[in-house]
């Protein structure tokens, strides 16, 4: 499923994010940039150890909430990793919808920043974290949009959704932002 805004196209997609041939995928990560499970543990195994050799030289303070920090891709490829820490969901009253979007936008900036004309997501903090499905892919979704209706770039942002009910939920988002 896909759509336009402004010339840009948002795509949702089910698969493995770390298999895609982008110019930046963008890891799920902790704040210590430590690498651990789900995302993360996929990117680190296929991309070799010269990803985390870089994030240990070029960020040891690591990466706070809602913000992104970005290195090459190793064997993977892509030719970036965006590095973004989502919130870890605790009910929703600590500010993890705006934490959410921030991650999600910080990456956009990295992307443009970095020239990357194409970039693709996993569904940030719907795993671990475990943020509800629902509400982060309309979080998701709305701070894509906005990016790119103000931003133009990048070209193609493509959520990759691991599992079938994660492909639904941004996909009945994705509606929800059509109908509007
Ligand atoms: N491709 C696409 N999506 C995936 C993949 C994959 N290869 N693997 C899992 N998912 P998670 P978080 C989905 O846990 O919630 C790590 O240990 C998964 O089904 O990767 O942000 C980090 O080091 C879920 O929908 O990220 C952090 O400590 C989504 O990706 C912590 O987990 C995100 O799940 C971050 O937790």
């Amino acid at each position: 499923m896909k759509i336009s805004i402004n010339g840009q196209t948002i795509e949702l997609a089910q698969g493995d994010v770390t298999l895609q041939q982008v110019d930046a995928i963008v890891n799920a990560a902790n704040s210590r940039l430590a690498g651990g499970g789900g995302v993360d543990g996929a990117i680190h195994r296929r991309g070799g150890p010269a990803i985390m050799e870089e994030t240990d030289r070029r960020y040891p303070q690591g990466c706070p909430t809602g913000t992104a920090v970005i290195s090459g891709a190793g064997r993977l490829a892509a030719k970036h990793v965006i590095h973004t820490v989502g919130p870890v969901w605790s009910g929703g009253k600590r500010g993890e919808a705006e934490l959410l979007a921030s991650a999600y936008r910080s990456c956009l900036d990295l992307a443009v920043a970095n020239d990357c004309r194409s970039i693709a997501f996993p569904a940030l903090s719907t795993g671990e974290y475990g943020y509800p499905i629902d509400q982060a892919a309309r979080i998701a979704l709305q701070a894509v949009t906005s990016f790119l209706s103000e931003k133009a770039a990048p070209e193609l942002v493509r959520f990759v959704l691991f599992t079938e009910g994660a492909y639904g939920a941004f996909a009945a988002a994705l509606e929800e932002i059509r109908a509007k």
